[in-house]
Order: C-alpha cells, then structure tokens, then sequence
C-alpha cells in the first residue's frame, strides 16, 4: 500500500511538473481563490496555493443574505468542463454549514457564522473520477477562514472601579488604570482597537487614550470642597472613529486627606463663668477650634500663651472631641479678682509643610473667664474668747463675739 502511495505521488508529480502548462499547473487566476473581501490598505492576504487547492478560503461573518454565502471553488487541473471529476469535502461543519456542489466545485456557507465564537474550520477536499471513484489528486487540506466585522463593543470586564488618590495631588499623578477588551480580530483593521475617553469628570480627570491610564488633571482639588467624584470612561474601537462601538465604566475616586487646613477658632473671644469655689485641677470650661481634616489631621494642640492667666489656668485637648479643656492651677477668690483675661492658641502639630507658607499652621482667641461669688463660711475675727460671768447673772449679756461675711453684699448672719 505504501509503494502504491509513493508511485502515485510520484506519477502525479511527473505529471505536474511535465506534462502540465505553466497555466495548467498554477490554476486559473479567477478559480478556487479567496473572494477579496479586505478593504484597502489591508495587509495582503496570505494565500499559498498548496498542491491543487487554495490554503485558505473566506467566508464573512454574520452574513445576512438570502442565498447561502459563496466561498470558494474548487477545482483540479485534470477537469477539462467534461463532467468527470467529482469534488467531495469533509471535516468541520461539512454538511451542516458548508456544502459542495459535486461537479462545479463550488463551495457555499449555509448559516451565518460568528467568528467570535469559532474563527476557521478545517476543511479536506477531494477530487475523484466520477466513474470509478479513484482520487484524481491527493486529498488537500485547507482552512476556511471566518473574516471579522466589527459586531462587538469593548467592554470593561473589571469595572465598575473604585480608586483613590490625595486630595491637592498635582496634575499628572496616576490615580487608576481601566482596560476594557473587545472581542473582534485585533489582527485585523480597527475592529479591535480601542481609545479611551472620559464622558463625565472633566475637567477633574483626564484618560491616556491608549493605555486606559487615569489621572489628576487639574491642580489643588480639595477634599474638604469635594470628597468623590464619579467619572464615566468610554472606550471606542475603530481607534475612536465616527461609527466605532463603544462601552463605558464608571470609575468611583475618593480624594484622601492630607494635612492641608490648621485649626481656626469660630470666635475670637469665649466666655466662661466659673464659680470660685471651683477646686483646683477641676475643669471649668471648654473651648474648640475646628479643623477641616480628618483624622490623625484633624488633631489640635491648645496652648494658654504665657501672661496674664498662665500661672492660674492650664489647657489640655479632650482626645475624643479636639475640645480644649481649660483647668484650674490655683485657687480662685471672688473677693480678691472677679476676672481673668487670658489668650489661647491652638496649632495642629502634624500640619503638611507644603500648605504652610502664607498661612498659620495656629489659630489665637481671648478667654474671658469671670469668677462667680458663692456663700462662704462666717470667718470669726479671733479663734478664742476668753469671758468672766457671775453668778446668777443669767439673762445679761456677758460679752461680745465679732465675726464677718466675707461675701459681698451685706448678708446678715444668722446664728
Ligand atoms: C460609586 O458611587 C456611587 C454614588 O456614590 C454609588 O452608588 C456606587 O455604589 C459606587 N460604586 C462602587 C463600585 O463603589
Ligand atoms: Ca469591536
Ligand atoms: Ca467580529
Ligand atoms: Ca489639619
Ligand atoms: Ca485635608
């Protein structure tokens, strides 16, 4: 059987090589060759013509005409138009998606095909007499290629995206990459080749339009102004062109903070009123600066600035509330001061160098702070009296105690 293969490889090469035509050999330019479907400027087709059949034929996707699609011919050397070679295939979707006609050679697609889903199938033709059924060529194999429209958007598989970067960044900082894929021939035109755009977050975000890279694109955002933003990416095959498909996602950005606001107080003047019988180390009043942060960057320093009031009160930050506690460091008397005037500072200790020229990092306000006279104890003016009675002198009076109020106001004092 192997000898019988070989003599007859070796018969039909002698009669290729010798007894054909340069015309003959090589086919008729018009016959069996791959419709041209590409559009110009398309790299040329890669068609080898490969014993007596094409290597590879062409069928358009998603087809919608009426009759079947026409694909290609077959046909051998050996067929002088007299009706005697019979043309057979066999392989993928031979029957159901393609047929032969069995004297012309022609080959028809049946149904539309979707490249996306299958982009060639493998075809075997043969050629034999149709008499006595003995193959007239050797069996070719050849590909049907399944030629791409543009019938699929990009789409972005990961999104929609969520991304964050600092706030007051400057314009270039990379915030996030989008990727949308598209399913069509990238090999093949622009069907595949996507550019990305943004439809809504301008002028706040700008997208590299190849790489799908996202960035700041305008100077000093502020989170304490706005925190998020919701910027929506499109990406266009046809490099962008008019009649492109196109998807979009929605990239969700939050401006983190960074430590760009100091503490300001909301007045600055505070009154407290403390009774003078506050005890010492106790807390008699509160006052706040807010700062814009967050966080570790919202924290605030309060400090008493050293004068009048230093030596008496003090000032320490409630660390849930950033509140400045003011306490007492020496006992009040209503009698000898009525009010204290003292100032405040309040500074945020972690402030970001870059935001300080110009500014403070601190912020100052005045603390009128009034002591309230409260009733106080009878102070006697001697510890002890000495007096002489005598007897049966009940009923006089036998001397005299002195003792003041030292509120003010003349409250008499009851015994
Ligand atoms: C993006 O933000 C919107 C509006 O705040 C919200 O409804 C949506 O769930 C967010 N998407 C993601 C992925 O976080
Ligand atoms: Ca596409
Ligand atoms: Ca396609
Ligand atoms: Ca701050
Ligand atoms: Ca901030």
């Amino acid at each position: 059987m192997l000898t019988g293969n070989c003599v007859l490889l070796f018969l039909w090469c002698l009669l290729d090589k010798s007894f054909v035509s340069p015309m003959h050999k090589w086919g008729k330019e018009h016959h069996g060759g791959p419709r041209e479907h590409r559009r110009p400027g398309m790299a040329a087709l890669h068609r080898v013509k490969r014993g007596w059949v094409w290597n590879q034929f062409f069928v358009l996707e998603e087809y919608m005409g009426s009759e079947p699609q026409y694909v290609g011919k077959l046909h051998s050397d050996l067929d002088r138009g007299e009706n005697l070679v019979k043309y057979t295939l066999s392989g993928e979707g031979v029957g159901s998606i393609f047929t032969i006609e069995p004297t012309t050679g022609d080959i028809h697609a049946l149904r539309s095909l979707d490249r996306e889903e299958k982009p060639y199938y493998t075809l075997k033709a043969q050629a034999v007499d149709i008499f006595t059924g003995k193959a007239l060529e050797p069996e070719s194999t050849f590909i049907i290629k399944v030629q791409d429209i543009n019938d699929n958007e990009p789409k972005f598989l990961e999104g929609p995206y969520v991304a964050s970067v600092p706030e007051m960044s400057p314009v270039g900082t990379y915030v996030t990459r989008v990727t949308a894929t598209d399913a069509d021939d990238p090999t093949y035109g622009n069907s595949a080749q996507i550019v990305y755009s943004v439809l809504h977050g301008q002028p706040y975000f700008s997208v590299e339009p190849k790489t799908g890279v996202i960035r700041i694109a305008l100077p000093n955002m502020d989170r304490e102004i706005k925190e998020s933003y919701q910027v929506m990416i499109q990406a266009k095959d046809m490099g962008g062109q008019l009649g492109g498909l196109a998807g979009t996602t929605t990239v969700n950005i939050t401006l983190t903070d960074v430590n760009d606001n100091p503490p300001r107080f909301a007045k600055s003047v505070f009154h407290l009123r403390v009774p003078e019988s506050a005890p010492l180390g106790s807390s008699v009043g509160k006052i706040k600066a807010h700062d814009l942060d967050t966080g570790p960057n919202a924290e605030v320093e309060y400090r008493v600035v050293p004068g009048d009031g230093s030596s008496v009160f003090d000032i320490y930050t409630d660390k849930h509330t950033q509140e400045g506690i003011v306490l007492l460091k020496k006992p009040l008397d209503y009698e000898s001061r009525k009010l204290y005037s003292f100032k405040v500072t309040a500074s945020d200790p972690h402030m970001d160098a870059r935001f300080l020229q110009g500014g403070s990092h601190s912020d100052s306000a005045l603390v009128k702070l009034s002591v309230m006279d409260m009733e106080e104890a009878p102070i006697f003016s001697s510890s002890e009296y000495s007096m002489e009675t005598r007897e049966g002198a009940a009923g006089n009076a036998i001397g005299t105690v002195n003792a003041h109020d030292p509120d003010t106001g003349h409250s008499p004092i009851s015994w």
